[in-house]
């Protein structure tokens, strides 16, 4: 049996922005290489929709999507047998049967039904939550046996609870919508409560959704893959590596191959380091980075930059203004700065504090010492004589001060 398998679409991301067509234009072109391929079934991973209540509209593209299989009629009707908790249910196909787990962003507690109930309803697919699904083609049987997303502390205890066993005779595909511990940078704040090592063994194949760049991985008796998004959410940096695509396995055979979207959108991550940086500095590296970058790029592509370092002393990362970057580039790219710079901390300036204490200034002198380095980093520069200003406003005279900083400025 030929096998395609994707995930992540996120119907409904980035509704109002110019990117709300990509959503579904990528998630099209995943149905369309299932139909290329041949495929004889097709399985969701999860993240189907962006949102747990669709929009009409989000729920219009779905159906749009759907309606792309029925450009390719199967030559005789296929049955698929949904089992859960010793319920049976059957489930007819004339077109590629499609079989799917909810995802996170689809996850709704259980006084509520979520997309995926609406989606079986109609006819689309087969929803699988703790449970399994059995189907034949030509002499072929495959069961494929899935858990929807649930909160990933409740994850493990969820999967060891539900166990899933392999069938004999017969291909057997787990669906999962899980972080996984081995996959996620130290720096993410998402938890995972499941390793690969937990993972149920005899399986042909176990996927899993969620995480947004493909994988694959080939453990001792575990075939494990990740399909990846088909749209790019997060832009994390493994994202700009990967391309996005969907994975056809080829059961008799046991092979398995990812097949990259035709048309997609390129996303470059860019990291830039700075060191004390004025605001100009750091306008100009941002310029001359991006304008290289773009040199080189297809269409409009997203770029993610990542400023990292610090600051000059003064500068808050609220005051750095960057609108005009954006607006220079706005034609060209799509932009997301992430400015992540690290912040003088209390106790560095208590520490400044201290020394000053420490050579036995007075507070004047010390008063005097931090506006002249504060002026230092503004445009007054040496523009009026810092000391007179200083007495001036020392001893109250703040009208005589004004007078004196005009003066300065006119000449
Ligand atoms: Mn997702």
């Amino acid at each position: 049996m030929r096998i395609a398998i994707a995930s992540d679409f996120h119907i409904g991301f980035g509704k109002g922005t110019e990117r709300e067509q990509e959503a579904f234009e990528q998630a099209k072109q995943a149905f369309e290489l299932a139909l290329k391929e041949k495929a004889d079934l097709l399985l969701l991973a999860g993240d189907l929709f962006d949102s747990d209540v669709p929009s009409q509209e989000a729920w219009l593209e779905m159906f749009k999507l759907f309606s792309v299989l029925r450009g390719q009629k199967q030559s005789e009707i296929c049955k698929v047998k949904k089992i859960k908790n010793e319920k049976v249910e059957n489930f007819l196909f004339s077109t590629i049967p499609v079989i799917a787990i909810a995802g996170t962003h689809e996850f709704r507690s259980k006084d509520f039904k979520n997309a995926l109930d609406v989606l079986q309803e109609a006819g689309c697919l087969v929803y699988l939550h703790a449970a399994k699904a059995e189907l034949e083609l030509s002499g072929e049987k495959v069961v494929v046996q899935g858990l929807s997303g649930v909160p990933e502390k409740k994850a493990l205890d969820a999967l060891k609870m539900w166990g899933p066993k392999p069938v004999q005779g017969a291909t057997n595909i787990v669906l999962l919508h899980q972080s996984i511990k081995e996959f996620l940078p130290f720096d993410d704040e998402m938890i995972a409560s499941i390793a690969l090592a937990d993972l149920p063994s005899g399986f042909d194949l176990i996927v899993d959704g969620h995480l947004h760049w493909s994988s694959q991985e080939n453990l001792e008796k575990k075939r494990f893959i990740v399909p990846g998004s088909t749209v790019i959410t997060q832009m994390k940096k493994l994202e700009s590596t990967k391309p996005k695509g969907i994975f056809l396995f080829e059961s008799k055979e046991n092979k398995l191959q990812f097949i990259p979207l035709p048309e997609q959108r390129q996303f470059l991550f860019e990291k830039l380091e700075f060191r004390e940086a004025r605001a100009e500095q750091i306008r100009e590296a941002i310029g001359k980075r991006l304008s290289g970058l773009l040199s080189n790029a297809k269409g409009k592509p997203l770029v993610k930059l990542k400023l990292k370092g610090s600051l000059a002393k003064g500068l808050t990362q609220a005051d750095l203004d960057l609108r005009e970057i954006r607006e220079n580039f706005r034609e060209n790219c799509i932009i997301a700065i992430d400015a992540d710079f690290e912040q003088a901390s209390f106790k560095q300036k208590l520490q400044e504090l201290r020394e000053a204490q420490l050579g036995k200034k007075s507070i004047a002198a010390m008063g005097f010492d931090l506006l002249e380095k504060n002026l230092q980093e503004t445009q007054f520069k040496n523009a009026f004589d810092v000391k007179r200003i200083f007495d001036l406003l020392a001893n109250n005279e703040i009208d005589k001060a004004v007078e004196v900083l005009s003066e300065s400025k006119k000449g």
